[in-house]
């Protein structure tokens, strides 16, 4: 079964995690003041800690999948570089403490550090892909926002998710477990912005 099999299983959830509340009011221009800028710099703590959980599935990926984890490493480290130009263009303290949603998101990784390769690989996957149908429903986005959506939506995002996608078909069966838990722990993160 190919992974992209799993958007099918949980229609609700998925529906949840790409077209939340929160990404219905970036498109409209409709966020409540101060939302925006406590999920950047919470996402901004996801990323650092995406890129811990990246380097350690790199480590141990299969063959064919080192191509695409160690380009994707590399490029959350830019992604880093661009968190801290955006919070210092806002007035952000990257600093501030992880809120319970991003500590629970970043358990969840410690946790998918121990599982099969397959099913991390499964777990990376989601993750963004779930963002790249997050932020394509959110197009074009309200005009102070519309930079954001384009981050998640270039075309260069796109091939990147397609090969994640390859990379986790190759290591074996999709695990629907590990999806189920990282599509709720992207609720739940869209949820913590709008709290
Ligand atoms: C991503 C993200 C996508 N930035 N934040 C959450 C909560 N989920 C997924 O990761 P990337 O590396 O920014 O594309």
């Amino acid at each position: 079964m190919p992974v992209t099999d799993l958007l099918h299983r949980r229609p609700d959830d998925w529906s949840r995690a790409t077209r939340h509340p929160f990404l219905t009011a970036v498109r409209d221009g409709t966020l409540p003041a101060g939302a925006f800028d406590t999920w950047l710099v919470q996402d901004a703590r996801f990323v650092a800690d995406l890129l811990t959980f990246q380097a350690r599935l790199l480590a141990r990926a299969p063959r064919p999948a080192q191509a695409v984890l160690a380009a994707g490493t590399v490029s959350l480290v830019a992604e880093l570089d661009w968190f801290t130009e955006q919070a210092a263009g806002r007035g952000l303290d990257l600093a501030a403490a992880p809120l319970p949603a991003t500590g629970a998101y970043a358990a969840l990784l410690r946790r998918l550090d121990g599982v099969a390769v397959g099913s991390a690989l499964t777990a990376l996957w989601t993750i963004e892909r779930t963002y790249l149908d997050a932020w394509s429903h959110a197009r074009p986005g309200a005009p102070d926002l519309r930079e954001f959506v384009e981050h998640w939506t270039q075309p260069g995002f796109a091939g990147y998710v397609a090969d994640l996608q390859a990379a986790a078909d190759g290591a074996g069966a999709p695990d629907e477990a590990v999806f189920a838990e990282v599509v709720a722990a992207e609720i739940a993160f869209w949820d913590m912005a709008l709290a």
